[in-house]
């Protein structure tokens, strides 16, 4: 019994050291195209903006901070590819091309999004008191 829990155990402590290296390596990875879920929900927020471009499937800027009460709106601007703007029970419907589309964030908070087309398009944006 003891050999078999020791068998058990070692995978998991085989792959602790390469998830901790993975790890390492997707954050030091500077020149990515942007896509990454893991870059966006580190990202710094940016202020003093209110509109997010979906374009080269990305959201720019990924993450962005304003206050309670303010519209953002999302552009879609990436020619054929369609994207959708997903969050937690606030979404901009089926994937589109052009157009754009805005919600009103009412409540401090953190509200992460992503597209649910491309994995790893995601986004965020954080609410301040008003
Ligand atoms: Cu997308």
């Amino acid at each position: 019994m003891g050999v078999v829990s020791a068998v058990r155990r070692r995978p998991l402590l085989l792959l602790a050291p390469l998830a901790l290296a993975a790890a390492f390596a997707l954050a030091g990875c500077g020149n990515d195209s942007g896509g990454d879920g893991a870059a966006a929900a580190a990202a710094a927020p940016v202020t003093g903006v209110t509109r997010v471009a979906a374009k080269v499937s990305k959201f720019t800027p990924p993450a962005v901070q304003v206050p309670a009460g303010t519209t953002l709106t999302w552009a879609f601007e990436d020619g054929l590819v369609p994207h959708d703007v997903t969050g937690d029970g606030w979404r901009s419907g089926d994937p589109q091309r052009k157009g754009t589309f805005a919600h009103t964030f009412d409540r401090p908070g953190t509200y992460p999004y992503r597209c649910t087309v491309h994995d790893g398009m995601t986004g965020r944006v954080v609410v301040s008191g008003a």
